[in-house]
């Protein structure tokens, strides 16, 4: 049937269909001779079956989550049901297109396809499916990495352009501006992330906040090319827990490593990406961090963390003595209403 039938079947607009056809592969149209999109019993199956889960409360996206979970395990969700496979059911067992959503290799590739095609609804769908059948870190670590990786590798080989690779770090930071929005929430420990001057790869280290912001961090994200003057007063108008600072390009820390070494005596400085050379670590004097970016959310936790509890004891101790940067921050010892006014324990 045409999606107009199905619409009027299932009592839902169009448009509302194609959205969830899109964004969470919901429906999984054949295509007649004439190019249209043919829906079949199964896909009027898992509307009714988001509708009613929509109808307890559920948000259409968990539904779909939910509907084409069970449709794995072979149950109905909104039912508890059996799936029965209906007689028109001729195409590829829904298992197997389960399966290959999950195939992180096969979304990346997926993705290239349809960012080659500049194509955005289908783009969007296979970030869909990335993010709604994984956790954020593995839709980051396993999908949007290769993914990045491939596209240098066709930009270099000159099989896509510059306009599909603005396309899809367009597309990618959109969606992480999406998984953004809760940045400023709570009262966790706080990070300020920026690239240095002349630095615009900024969609790993957008990435990484959106994983600090999941483990409960407050996020000051200052971005591409930031002058290290304005990253410098950012610093001392928030007073984070950690400073992330990401290059590709050694030259945008040693360019800038008196006041960086400057700045990591008063705030905790790490740096990432792969401008990150011993020589440039030896010249700050600071922390790194990388290739694994998981990893390093836990490690910054749990640097905060531990650098929370020096502050707590100095603090109990009445000390007022500046200790190292990389452990206490001078601005805990300034007062008692001072030190990590703006931070949460994070014990
Ligand atoms: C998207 C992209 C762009 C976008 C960036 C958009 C954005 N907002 O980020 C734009 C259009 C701005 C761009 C511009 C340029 N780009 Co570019 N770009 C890329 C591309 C395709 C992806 C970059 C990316 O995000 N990589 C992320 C991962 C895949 O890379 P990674 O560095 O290995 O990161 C790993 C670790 O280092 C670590 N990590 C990295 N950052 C961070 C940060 C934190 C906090 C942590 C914890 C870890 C971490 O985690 C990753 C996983 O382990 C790469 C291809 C590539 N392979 O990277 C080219 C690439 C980096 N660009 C390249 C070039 C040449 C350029 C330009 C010079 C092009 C031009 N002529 O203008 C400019 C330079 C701009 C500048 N001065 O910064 C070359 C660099 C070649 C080289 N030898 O250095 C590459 C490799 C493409 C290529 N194959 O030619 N680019």
């Amino acid at each position: 049937m045409r999606i107009g039938e199905l619409a009027a079947r299932v009592g839902v607009s169009t448009h509302v269909l194609r959205a969830w056809e899109s964004r969470y592969a919901l429906l999984t149209p054949t295509r007649s001779q004439g190019g249209y999109r043919l829906y079949g019993a199964d896909d009027e199956r898992r509307v009714r079956e988001v509708l009613s889960l929509r109808d307890q409360g559920v948000s259409a996206m968990e539904a779909a989550r939910q509907v084409l979970a069970a449709e794995r395990a072979g149950t109905a969700a909104a039912t508890g049901v059996a799936a029965e496979p209906g007689p028109d059911e001729a195409r590829p067992p829904q298992d197997a297109e389960a399966r290959l959503r999950l195939d992180p290799p096969l979304l990346v590739a997926q993705l290239l396809d349809a960012i080659t095609a500049l194509d955005e609804d289908r783009a969007h769908a296979v970030l869909d499916t990335a993010f709604l059948d994984r956790s954020v870190e593995s839709a980051v670590v396993d999908v949007l990495v290769p993914f990045f990786v491939r596209v240098g590798e066709m930009w270099e080989l000159g099989r896509i352009g510059i306009a599909q690779e603005h396309f899809a770090s367009s597309l990618v930071r959109r969606r992480l501006g999406a998984l953004s929005m809760t940045w400023g929430l709570g009262t966790g420990p706080v990070a300020v992330l920026a690239c240095p001057p002349g630095e615009f790869h900024d969609i790993i280290l957008m990435s990484f906040g959106v994983l600090l912001g999941r483990a409960g961090w407050r996020v000051r994200y200052l971005g591409e090319d930031t002058p290290v003057p304005s990253l410098v007063s950012a610093c001392r108008l928030t007073k984070p827990d950690a400073v992330v600072l990401a290059s590709r390009r050694p030259s945008g820390f040693r360019s800038h490593a008196r006041q960086l070494k400057a700045l990591h005596e008063q705030f905790p400085l790490w740096i990432a990406g792969r401008g990150t050379t011993p020589r440039v670590l030896t010249e700050i004097g600071c922390n790194h961090l990388g290739p694994d970016i998981v990893a390093d959310v836990a490690l910054l936790t749990e640097a905060a963390r531990t650098r929370r509890r020096a502050a707590e004891a100095a603090a109990r101790q009445g000390a007022r003595t500046a200790a190292p940067a990389a452990a206490v921050h001078p601005a805990d010892h300034a007062t008692p209403s001072e030190a990590r006014s703006d931070s949460e324990p994070l014990a």
